[in-house]
């Protein structure tokens, strides 16, 4: 998209006056970012409605994600920059006396998702677009986000995220296709006159679906996607029943807030009914638009690709069913063969407390047809698998098991195609996890390995580092990730590395300023910026890092006027409310963070910074400064990881265990351009086969680490209450689930591995270098890729009618 300046200064006064009724000089920088954020709506909006006009008069394949979650991070620098838009309207401003990053701040960043399966599913929308796939994402608008997380005394705190106090400019209410979703009730099947078996209903409570649609812009392609969240209302027919407040709770709370819990199953029935509520609402829009397309529904598998996104939406196959059986009226073998073709299934989690399972008096009662339809597949699977694999199998793959539906079971014989995230994960699943189902449907397996957008998190976050990459191999990069790799050639030029050098050592400093501004603590930006951020859980170790500072701090306290490689460890993690053992172990953090900044013996030594409330936002600001990336998760429980990925590409060194796309990592950059400890997958599971692990006696037998956990609770960390001793419980007293104490040696070495590198910074820089030169096959425009080719048969689609050429590798 082609506009001058001039053209731009014009257009974005006019729509502020028209926004406000006042000139521009007098608006706020709210009002100021408002009136831009429509500016650049206005812009892509006819791509959008072209992009949906084409896709139905070619009769397109559409693919729709189903995912309770969604983290797009702020949208106008990203929508800018893919309409091409971004240098003319920053110079516009410019002109005009105003900030482009000022009115930026001003965007609410819509934090609708825990972390990572939220952030893929972001990151997705955003190459199914740029790849001009047609692909929509289907949600919840939740009115308030994920906490916003704020430390008190070291303590998390959660408060209210009101996203939408302030006016979400991108998302446009389409009051057009609303759709019923009932609850509850009586069911019961009845002859009609015509013969028909009939659902009938009562007392049901009906709730009407709003979409809210929100574009997705392609990458310079004019393609517009569609990202629909879906929010709860009253039925306008019914509003006369609701006249106290509490009466309309039960509609009002089904959209109000996001489950704050990431990899972990709470039971609770609100969470049941947002998640019927979102795939309800879903399913039967889809099947709406399908009729535009006036095809027999025998076809539906051909134009319509479902996919369910870990097991929260995995509700789409009974509804499915039910809208086929009982408004379709298909047969059952009719509507099974169109849904199981339809639908496919990736699983994200191996943490057995994250597998949702519902009571099953609960789903009688919240969605009594939708159990009878479940209850059906339930007998139908039981009745072909039992002749064949017998009794032991088939009960454990069955959907119904002791009083409970098993979602996962549901998803996985729902569905084509069953993926896990990441190639050690993909095999878990299939040897471990769900290794029965993978007996009974091999070809069903498949891995796709989580990838990021380079876009959002390499071109518009570290500006520095993509001019830098653009002068040496040219742009085609930007559309082409696999171009990257000709930067590799650059790893023996002096002016190069030192270039890389500089930008690292600004974006180190931007970020020291800001540390500054927010935390008032000053750290040295030339000290090693080592980074761990992620959602806080035992199994991803914040405890193995805070262990291994505590444990440099007391070897400072010892010996002073040691030579040390000044380090700044970085942090940011939101605990799950309910989790006291993570929030126990954020306080800790908090606290040595506090005793450590502030003694002077340590001096630019070592610092620690613990940020408040990560989000995408604080992301982009942390990952292009980073020098080392912490993935030190127990080998075999993080399913992929996807900061990994982003901290990689912005030139970090990964400091990790080989778990999860660390893997990936090591696989294309070399072992030697990493630092790797601790046990393998293999070794995990030998040790937990073992049983013989036995925590106390490296306790009691390494004198380093004993000094290291006792100061845990001797005192040696002002401000604790009894949140050492637990931790130290949990290590000592309850041998260590996570094999902290396994692997803190290794873990120690490591880290003595990165000081001595450091000092090299021409080799350092070497290596980083390669890093970012190997990272393009993280590329979410190469995962999209696959699940179109493999999974979803959807093909590439541009405006002009015409594929895109396929992405080399
Ligand atoms: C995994 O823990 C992975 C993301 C995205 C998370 C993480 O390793 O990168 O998914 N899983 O695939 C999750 O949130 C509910 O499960």
């Amino acid at each position: 998209m082609s506009i001058t300046t001039k053209q731009f200064i014009k257009d974005f006064k006019a729509q502020f006056q028209s926004m406000y009724a006042y000139s521009y000089e007098e608006g706020s920088t709210e009002q100021l970012y408002n009136a831009l954020g429509l500016y650049v709506k206005n812009q892509l909006s006819g791509n959008w409605k072209e992009t949906r006009e084409k896709y139905v008069k070619n009769s397109v394949k559409q693919v729709f994600y189903f995912s309770m979650e969604f983290l797009p991070g702020r949208q106008l620098e990203s929508n800018a920059y893919n309409l091409g838009l971004l240098d003319t309207i920053k110079k516009g401003l410019k002109e005009m006396g105003l900030s482009f990053d000022e009115l930026e701040e001003a965007e609410a960043d819509p934090a609708l998702g825990n972390g990572g399966l939220g952030r893929l599913a972001s990151c997705f929308m955003d190459s199914l677009a740029s790849l001009g796939i047609p692909g929509n994402g289907n949600g919840i608008r939740y009115q308030y986000g994920l906490f916003r997380q704020k430390f008190v005394d070291g303590y998390q705190v959660e408060l209210p995220e009101n996203w939408l106090r302030h006016r979400n400019v991108w998302e446009t209410r389409n009051d057009k296709s609303t759709c019923m979703v009932r609850f509850g009730g009586n069911v019961w099947l009845e002859k009609n006159h015509l013969g028909f078996m009939e659902t009938k209903y009562e007392n049901t409570l009906n709730v009407l679906a709003v979409p809210y649609d929100t574009p997705m812009v392609g990458y310079r392609n004019d393609v517009v996607n569609n990202l629909r969240l879906w929010s709860a209302e009253i039925p306008v027919d019914e509003e006369e029943n609701y006249h106290t407040l509490e009466a309309t709770e039960p509609i009002k709370e089904i959209t109000q807030v996001l489950y704050p819990d990431d990899s972990n199953y709470e039971g609770r029935l609100l969470r049941l009914k947002q998640e019927y509520f979102m795939v309800s609402a879903g399913v039967q829009s889809i099947l709406r638009h399908y009729r535009k397309y006036n095809l027999p529904r025998k076809n539906i598998p051909d134009k319509v690709a479902i996919h369910i996104n870990d097991t929260h939406p995995a509700l789409v196959i009974p509804e499915m069913m039910r809208i086929l059986l009982d408004e379709e009226h298909l047969s059952w073998e009719q509507a099974w063969e169109i849904t199981f073709k339809t639908c496919s299934y990736t699983n994200h989690t191996i943490l057995r407390e994250a597998l949702e399972k519902w009571p099953i008096d609960m789903m009688k009662e919240l969605l009594p047809r939708i159990y009878m339809i479940i209850e059906e597949i339930n007998r139908r699977f039981v009745e072909t698998t039992l002749p064949i694999y017998g009794e032991r199998l088939t009960w454990q793959t069955a959907i119904l098991q002791n009083g409970v539906v098993n979602m996962a079971h549901l998803a996985v014989i729902g569905s084509h195609s069953v993926n896990g995230v990441a190639k050690l994960h993909t095999e878990i699943l299939m040897n471990d996890v769900l290794k029965d189902f993978f007996q009974l449907y091999p070809e069903r397996f498949n891995n796709k390995t989580n990838g990021i957008t380079q876009r959002r998190w390499v071109h518009l976050s570290n500006p520095g580092l993509t001019k830098l990459i653009d002068k040496k191999v040219g742009e085609d990069w930007k559309k082409k990730p696999s171009e990257l790799k000709v930067f590799k050639g650059f790893e023996k030029d002096k002016q190069t590395l030192q270039k890389l050098a500089e930008i690292k050592l600004e974006n180190k400093q931007r970020l020291a300023d800001y540390i500054e501004e927010v935390q008032g603590i000053k750290v040295d930006p030339k000290a090693i910026f080592d980074v761990q951020i992620k959602r806080l859980h035992a199994y991803k170790r914040q405890h193995l890092n805070m262990l291994h500072i505590l444990y440099r701090y007391l070897e400072i306290k010892e010996n002073p006027s040691v030579d040390f490689v000044p380090r700044v460890f970085i942090f940011g993690a939101k605990a799950a409310p309910s989790y006291i053992y993570a929030k126990q172990i954020i306080k800790v953090i908090n606290s040595l963070a506090r005793l450590v900044n502030n003694d002077p013996d340590v001096g630019d030594k070592l610092k620690v910074v613990f940020f408040e409330n990560y989000g995408v936002s604080l992301a982009e600001k942390i990952i292009p400064a980073a020098d080392i990336s912490e993935q030190i998760s127990l080998a075999s429980m993080e399913a992929s990881g996807t900061s990994n990925m982003k901290l990689m590409a912005n030139g970090a060194l990964t400091l990790a265990t080989l778990d999860g796309a660390n893997i990936e990592i090591k696989d294309f950059v070399g072992e030697e351009n990493m630092f790797i400890f601790g046990l393998s997958s293999k070794e995990v599971y030998e040790l937990k086969a073992a049983g013989n692990y036995n925590a106390r006696e490296i306790y009691e037998s390494d004198d380093k680490l004993r000094r290291t956990l006792d100061a845990l609770t001797n005192g040696t960390i002002p401000g604790l209450q009894d949140e050492g001793y637990a931790i130290f419980d949990s290590l000592v007293n309850y041998n260590d689930e996570y094999f902290v104490l396994k692997d803190f040696d290794s873990y120690v070495k490591a880290h003595k591995k990165v000081d001595e590198l450091y000092k090299n910074e021409k080799e350092w820089t070497r290596k980083s270098l390669l890093n970012i030169a190997s990272s393009a096959p993280f590329s979410a425009d190469y995962t999209i890729k696959r699940y179109a080719d493999d999974i979803w048969k959807a093909k590439q689609f541009s405006k002009q009618g015409r594929s895109v050429k396929p992405l080399d590798e």
